[in-house]
């Protein structure tokens, strides 16, 4: 960005997979559009989370842009999954192929904006010194952008090397002969620790809560598989965005409870053997995510596979998910992870008998020893979805800070806008279906929505567009009624900001589905921006 150029007509924060393709869509809307990146890459959390073993858990061909034929075509996944360096080497084409990286300045944080009402437009701040006006400020920032760190005391004492998931160095980590520690077993420590096991001479796993895994089915794509997925990606899309969560996959069309005991376990089992996140929950039955006793049989049917893996049956007591319904925190693939706990170098420490006190300066004391490491590994999660939002300090009218606005929770209409933050655009906000979805499809129904109205706005001389506060009260009343009506609301998860100690607790993505949404989205667009006032 020259230093004359700070003047634009949309400034879009975040060069991931949400904010390369919103550049993408109103460079050809003929605004002038610029991208502010903090990291030196494109890339967003794929960049972020080199973490050893990190990995896509949907499958490649539906985890990509489905905008440009020519790229669906020329762009060869080589796995079912994709690692996340193939990854990275796809958005770096894509932003190579659409020429995207000369509106793009990296190295760039934003650390504030102020709504200018008398201009109608946006004063970005960042770490660089700079002020850029902009009519139109779209956040592209991610729902898993902000590490959590652990509220553990003394936390800055160890001496020892310290990483976090969501953080990796550039460089990768060599554990060999290394004693180490991971903290947390959500997917980024699911997916890390065979791998670290195979490096470090003693691995010691702190768990807080159980996670629940499916083996994930990865192999090398053949020839002829590729071809086919080639040809067939118009259908597949198209069925992707009619979905509710971006998944093609039938859905359960009836109660677990409906089925006899022997029926439910051989379904469950031809699920399980599929190698998919969504296959038990979404494709089983119906409710396993809204009747307890329902999700009480899958439950048990996971821990029985536990139990058939892992040897030490009170490890694995210890690693059955147990306390929370089991898909209401996401479920994780399993390449190994279960096994690794039969290893003799490898410890489990159930923190719910053997509670962390503190952070020493050679490791962790728990209530039972102090154990010692060379390197401690974060997997601790994220502050999921606001997080990131909140730390910028965005000002709306009179000022207001977006963090105070959410102090007891988001308000959002849609996800997408925000009542008193006119010409603010979020993606994949907060009572979005965002991380309910394949994310890439969640992003371009967004970027679809914002670009169309962006262009009906410079269609009819509209400077300025803002949500209502009924019409976001509306929407966050009808998120929460909809959340309601399943268990996920109650498990203390990243879902609900449970997580996080003081975040506001209520389930944060919308659970009506995507499809629904996006009926939602067209209708308020197809009344001239019903729900927004429009000047
Ligand atoms: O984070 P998480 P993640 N002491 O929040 C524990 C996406 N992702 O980075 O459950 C001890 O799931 C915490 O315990 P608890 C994907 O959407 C995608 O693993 O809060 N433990 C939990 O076990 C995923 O869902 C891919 O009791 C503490 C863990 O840390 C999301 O990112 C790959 C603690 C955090 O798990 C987040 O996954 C990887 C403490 N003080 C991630 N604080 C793909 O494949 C937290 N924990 C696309």
């Amino acid at each position: 960005m020259s230093n004359l150029m700070t003047e634009f007509d949309a400034v879009i924060v975040g060069a991931g997979i949400a904010g390369l393709y919103q550049l993408y869509r109103l460079r050809n809307l003929g605004l002038r559009t610029h991208v502010l990146e903090a990291e030196k890459e494109v890339g967003g959390t794929w960049y972020l989370n080199k973490y050893p073993g990190a990995r896509c858990d949907i499958k490649s061909i539906m985890y990509s842009y489905s905008f440009s034929p020519e790229l669906e075509q020329e762009w060869n996944w080589s796995e079912n999954y994709s690692n996340q360096p193939e990854i990275l080497r796809y958005i770096n084409h894509v932003a190579d192929r659409f020429d995207l990286r000369k509106d793009i300045t990296f190295n760039t944080r934003v650390t504030g904006a102020l709504y200018n009402e008398s201009s109608k437009r946006w004063e970005v701040h960042t770490d660089q010194g700079k002020t850029i006006r902009t009519q139109f400020l779209i956040m592209a920032t991610g729902c898993l952008s902000t590490p959590k760190q652990p509220e553990i005391p003394g936390i800055e004492k160890f001496q020892g090397s310290s990483y976090y998931t969501g953080r990796w160095p550039d460089k990768p980590v060599d554990f060999t002969g290394k004693r180490v520690a991971v903290i947390g077993t959500g997917s980024s420590a699911v997916q890390s620790i065979p791998i670290i096991a195979q490096q470090a001479s003693q691995l010691t796993v702190f768990q807080r809560s159980a996670a629940c895994c499916v083996p994930g089915l990865n192999y090398k794509l053949t020839a002829d598989e590729i071809a086919a997925s080639k040809a067939s990606y118009s259908t597949l899309r198209k069925a992707q965005r009619e979905s509710p969560g971006g998944f093609v996959d039938e859905r359960g069309s009836k109660s677990a409870l409906e089925d006899s005991e022997e029926d439910r376990q051989a379904r469950y089992e031809m699920l399980y053997q599929r190698g998919t996140l969504d296959a038990i929950i979404v494709c089983a039955y119906n409710d396993l995510v809204i009747n307890k006793e329902a999700n009480d049989t899958f439950s048990e049917f996971i821990r029985q596979k536990i139990r058939s893996i892992v040897k030490d049956p009170v490890v694995a007591d210890s690693l059955s998910p147990r306390g929370y319904a089991v898909g209401t925190k996401r479920i994780c693939l399993d390449y190994g992870y279960y096994e690794t706990f039969n290893l003799d170098h490898v410890h489990l420490v159930d923190l719910t008998k053997t509670p962390i006190l503190e952070m020493t300066e050679k490791g962790i004391r728990t209530s039972e020893k102090d154990h010692v490491f060379d390197a401690i590994v974060y997997a601790t999660g994220f502050d999921a979805i606001t997080g990131t939002l909140t730390r910028i300090g965005i000002q709306g009218k009179n000022k207001l800070l977006l963090k105070d606005k959410w102090a007891k929770g988001p308000r959002t209409y849609l996800g997408i806008a925000i009542a008193e933050f006119p010409n603010l655009f979020t993606i994949t906000g907060p009572f979005s279906p965002s991380v309910f979805t394949i994310m890439t499809v969640a992003i371009e129904q967004h970027v679809d929505w914002i670009t169309d109205c962006l262009k009906y706005l410079r269609e009819h001389g509209v400077e300025e567009i803002e949500a209502t506060v009924e019409a976001e009260d509306a929407w966050v009343e009808h998120s929460l009624a909809v959340a309601n009506m399943t268990l996920f609301p109650k498990t203390a998860s990243y879902y609900t900001g449970g997580n996080v100690e003081g975040k506001p607790f209520m389930l944060y993505p919308y659970v009506g589905g995507l499809a629904n949404y996006r009926q939602v989205c067209d209708g308020v667009a197809a009344k001239g921006y019903e729900g927004f006032k429009l000047k």
